[in-house]
């Protein structure tokens, strides 16, 4: 096996594996080696990348799916970074214009291969990275933690006056909360990237709660969401009851918070 420097070549070893070398900036220098994913992944991957089983250079066409993944994923990564820029821009104009904390948390994460696929299938749609990127809005996904309701509305505000973001779909679960009682505003976003001589709108998912919100999403996401066991109807009612109660508690605290500062800002 040879190892280039950070030029970035990389090299197929002889038993099939490879090892990539991303070139992009120290952060995203990534060395991959087919163990670094499982062997599922690895299935996910080919099938997303169009691996050619008749290839006679087996490990030279792995090298390639996995660099074309990379490359595909890299665009979201990108993006998200971007947004996320722009949150972290926003939220010290807002401590230092107004002294006011307006974003607690930031999270954010670029969907799993498997879970890229899982969603594929879920939608029927072809397990190509062409159908991901036609059919999926959520592989970047942020999200963003506010103190109060109308920090959200406030961020969408800023975030969508910017030239280098565009609106592509808005979901208000606050104002109409999912039957569980999930709330969020759900913005899925646009951001134009250049490279490699092209140019394209990579979308990215960005949800915003505030803390109150975030904390039963948490809870419930493993409990009842997530859980494919699935939950009692006595118990889909606690939780959706709780989400109530949690989201009164949220509009109290916003008629708090005006009563003492007002609309400043
Ligand atoms: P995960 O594991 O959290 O990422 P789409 O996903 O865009 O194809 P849709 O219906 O437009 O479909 O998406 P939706 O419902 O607007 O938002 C999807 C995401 O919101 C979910 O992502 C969850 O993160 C969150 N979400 C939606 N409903 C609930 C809910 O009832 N409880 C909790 N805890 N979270 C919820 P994923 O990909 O489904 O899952």
């Amino acid at each position: 096996m040879r190892r280039s420097g950070y030029g970035g070549s990389t090299e197929a070893i002889s038993d099939g594996r490879c090892l990539i070398e991303c070139t992009m900036s120290d952060k995203y220098r990534i060395v991959l080696a087919e163990e670094d994913f499982s062997p599922e992944e690895c299935v996910f991957i080919r099938q997303l990348a169009g691996y050619d089983e008749n290839c006679p250079s087996p490990g030279a066409e792995l090298r390639r799916c996995l660099n074309d993944y990379l490359v595909f994923q890299n665009d979201y990564i990108c993006a998200a970074k971007r947004i996320r820029t722009e949150l972290e821009i926003l939220e010290l104009d807002y401590r230092i214009r107004y002294d006011h904390r307006i974003i607690r948390a930031i999270d954010g994460r670029t969907k799993s291969v498997k879970s890229i696929c899982t969603k594929l299938q879920e939608k029927q749609k072809p397990l190509t990275l062409a159908s991901a990127s036609e059919n999926l809005t959520d592989i970047a996904g942020i999200r963003v933690i506010c103190p109060y309701i109308s920090d959200i509305y406030e961020i969408e505000n800023r975030l969508l006056a910017q030239d280098s973001i565009s609106l592509i779909r808005r979901s208000d679960y606050i104002c109409h909360p999912k039957p569980s009682g999930y709330r969020s505003l759900h913005l899925i976003v646009g951001t134009t990237l250049h490279s490699a001589g092209k140019t394209s709108r990579i979308p990215v998912e960005i949800q915003l709660r505030t803390v109150a919100m975030d904390s039963w999403a948490g809870l419930e996401h493993k409990l009842k969401y997530k859980n494919p066991l699935g939950v009692s109807d006595d118990v889909s009612t606690e939780l959706s009851e709780c989400a109530a109660v949690i989201a009164q508690t949220d509009e109290r605290m916003q008629r708090i918070y005006n009563s003492l500062f007002g609309k400043e800002k």
